[in-house]
């Protein structure tokens, strides 16, 4: 079979069909097929003798056991998974000759992998952190996959300090501390060294590094690639995903303690998102350059430390990408699928970014090691849905059974197959280049500016994101042990801007530098996550209940919220049923103690005085809302649960619940004594929810 002859609609999950195993009315069997009779007692020699040889049941379940471990990931260990279609909006023949983008309406079957950096397999998701964003496009003419992160910049330009920058980042090889987190010696000695880390240093300690959701991040291919058309004219190209829900992050604070509440927040937030139906989107976007305007940028398109300003190059979007089935086996798919920079398509080229060239060598590479032999392509998840015929054999783990004694190329035996494919028969051709050059071990004076785009990124963020830079860097360099180190780093920052040098400097105690560059003022409102859209669908809600809940009031209230996507959990002091104020019951979906507010987006307390009594005498509610408003996030409050607002307390709650005011400050909603409008507070509430977070609240101020 060629391309050109699979059915249009060729699918991904219905070639996985053949691999998928059910045990649905099975019975238990060896690996050579053979039924068990018994499996919890080993053979032996008496009731009370030594284990026999001859018990191959035992021998084989204890050795596959041995064996189930293979090495995790080198870097990206930690990941979460998912199927998903990219549907192409309209042809970019004229660009690429790329099958998957060439008709409007072309649909292709992907694998996502999402991840964190620097953590090992079983670390928490929710570290400061990059975060992988890998797309694996199975297309007619075989798989192409877009290996990114969600920052558009990586933190060194040449691929041969990659093991440089691991090994700094990575927990300290004398005592493995501290996992999957970049706050420590080595790290920061590293940075102080190399000013090339400085423009993505910026962005880690930004809220970017803590994704409130996979499903609420930006992915970026961060290299130049190159698209190719049919004539072979080349275009450059950056890769951008952007996410239909907004790019939303979590506070500091909260992501610390999401890490031991839930090491998996990310990772279920995705697969209960997807099990819901729920479905997770990106537009795939495009930044175009021809090749007649390499030179015209005041950076290289080859140096991916830097990013094209959207207002230089604005993004086009050319597809969306909808996540829709979890994988059934964590191991089998998400671990083992293998992306490779390489892995591209007819249309679709490389150019000399040091970077990208350093990565088309390590992904083939690190398969070797991590699937054990050259065969990974032919696992399930990595398996091409377009045929694969060559002359490779061999090797561990084989499964294809080539039957013909043709293997190699060229052939009569074989009648000359499999045959050689023309371009115009689809066969992958590179984009001619001219290169010449002497050779040597020298960054290209291009490369050499470090901080404009730093500061393009500083200048370009709100008053409450700059105070969280401010504050990770304090938090980070906090953790270093040398003051030569921490001064090394402010010294870089004295390049970037002299108020954020010297507000970093003065807290983490060392002597502000002298002015460093002037700042050249420019902005790109594209990087700053001020102006988000905001959604209320799939936001989290803990609604704080207990006995003697007024259920009538609350249920008018979270049934437009349901109607709009929200997820409402009713949280009482216990699992299970609660008197309600008029007699009725209400079944609670968890108890207060067994979650907590930060895996939620936003805290509601339900009206009822005896409720309302309850809540406030019980610490961890009351420290729900107390948490939840340090933290940005929207809170509400009807009727008498407004008490619990004045244990916390939220500033101004008690004369707020005596007045006709729907808001205390933004993100606080409180439907007061004097009020009947529980539609009002239910758009009030959903719109504040909408929005995220709060993050003009003076978050370093408040308790809790
Ligand atoms: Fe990777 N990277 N990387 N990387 N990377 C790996 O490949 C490497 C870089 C990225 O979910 C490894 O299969 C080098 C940039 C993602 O399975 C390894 C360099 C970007 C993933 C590797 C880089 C990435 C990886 C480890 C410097 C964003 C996880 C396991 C030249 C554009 C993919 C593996 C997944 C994984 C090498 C830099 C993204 C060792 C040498 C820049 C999302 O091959």
């Amino acid at each position: 079979m060629t391309p050109s002859e699979l059915p249009e609609d060729f699918d991904k999950q219905a070639e996985l069909e053949r691999d998928r195993v059910s045990h649905e009315k099975s019975r238990l069997t060896t690996d050579q097929g053979v039924p068990v009779e018994h499996t919890d007692d080993s053979l032996s020699a008496g009731d009370r003798g030594p284990t026999l040889m001859e018990d191959f049941h035992f021998r084989e379940k204890l050795t596959r056991f041995d064996h189930e471990r293979i090495p995790e990931r080198v870097v990206h260990a930690r990941g979460a998974g998912a199927y998903g279609t990219f549907e192409c909006y309209e042809s970019l023949a004229d660009i690429t000759c790329a099958d998957f983008l060439s008709e409007a309406g072309r649909k292709t079957s992907t694998f996502v992998r999402f991840s964190t950096v620097a953590g090992s397999r079983g670390s928490a998701d929710t570290p400061r952190d990059v975060r992988g964003f890998a797309t694996k496009f199975y297309t007619r003419e075989g798989n192409f996959d877009i290996v990114g992160n969600n920052f558009p910049v990586f933190f060194i330009q040449d691929a041969i300090k990659f093991p440089d920058f691991v090994h700094a980042v990575k927990p300290e090889p004398h005592n493995e501390i501290p996992q999957a987190a970049s706050a420590h010696n080595t790290l920061w000695d590293f940075v102080a060294l190399q000013p090339e880390t400085m423009h993505t240093i910026m962005w880690l300690m930004s809220d970017r590094a803590l994704p409130r959701s996979f499903r609420m991040m930006q992915g970026f291919g961060v290299h130049t690639f190159r698209l190719v058309n049919a004539q072979g004219k080349g275009t450059f190209v950056k890769w951008h995903w952007r996410p239909k829900l907004g790019t939303h992050s979590l506070a500091w604070d909260e992501a610390q303690k999401i890490a031991g509440k839930d090491p998996d927040f990310n990772r279920r937030d995705l697969w209960e998102a997807i099990e819901n139906g729920d479905y997770p989107e990106y537009e795939l976007c495009v930044q175009l350059v021809e090749e007649e305007r390499e030179h015209d940028f005041d950076f290289d398109l080859l140096d991916a430390t830097k990013i094209i300003p959207e207002e230089e190059v604005p993004l086009r979007p050319i597809g969306r990408m909808v996540l829709h089935r979890n994988p059934d086996n964590f191991f089998a798919e998400t671990e083992q699928v293998a992306f490779h920079t390489a892995n591209v398509v007819r249309g679709i080229d490389f150019t000399n970014d040091p970077l990208l060239q350093g990565r088309n060598f390590s992904y083939l590479d690190t398969q070797l090691i991590r699937l054990g032999g050259p065969n990974f392509a032919q696992l399930p998840v990595n398996r091409p849905v377009a045929p694969v015929h060559h002359h490779q054999r061999d090797g561990y783990a084989q499964h294809r059974i080539d039957d013909s004694p043709v293997s190699y190329h060229p052939n009569t035996l074989g009648a000359g197959c499999p045959a050689l494919a023309s371009f115009d028969e689809g066969g992958y051709r590179h984009y001619t280049e001219r290169v010449d050059g002497e050779k040597i071990r020298r960054r290209s004076d291009s490369f050499q500016d470090h901080f404009s785009q730093a500061t393009l990124f500083w200048n370009s963020m709100s008053d409450w994101e700059r105070d969280h830079i401010v504050d990770a860097f304090t938090f980070e360099l906090g953790k270093v042990d040398h003051d030569h180190i921490r001064e090394g780093v402010v010294a870089h920052l004295a390049q970037i801007d002299s108020e954020l040098a010297r507000r970093v400097a003065t807290n983490v105690g060392v002597a502000a530098p002298a002015d460093g560059a002037h700042n050249h003022g420019r902005r790109s409102a594209a990087l700053s996550q001020a102006d988000q859209p905001g959604s209320v669908a799939t936001r989290k809600l803990a609604v704080l209940v207990a006995d003697g809940v007024d259920a009538g009031s609350l249920e008018q209230v979270l049934s437009p919220l349901r109607e709009q996507g929200a997820i409402c959990e009713l949280l009482g002091p216990r699992d299970g049923t609660l008197r309600t104020a008029d007699g009725g019951e209400l079944k609670t979906d968890r108890a207060i103690d067994t979650m907590s507010s930060v895996l939620y987006d936003a805290v509601l307390v339900a009206d009822g005085r005896e409720s309302a009594e309850t809540l406030s005498s019980h610490g961890e509610a009351v420290h729900y809302v107390a948490e939840a408003y340090r933290h940005a996030k929207p809170i509400g409050a009807l009727g008498e649960g407004v008490a619990v607002f004045e244990r916390a307390p939220i500033p101004d709650a008690a004369s707020a619940a005596q007045a006709q005011t729907l808001l205390v400050d933004p993100g606080v909603v409180i439907h007061g004594a004097g009020q009947d409008d529980l539609a009002g507070f239910a758009g009030a509430f959903a719109e504040a929810l909408a929005a995220h977070r709060h993050w003009a609240r003076p978050l370093s101020e408040i308790p809790a």
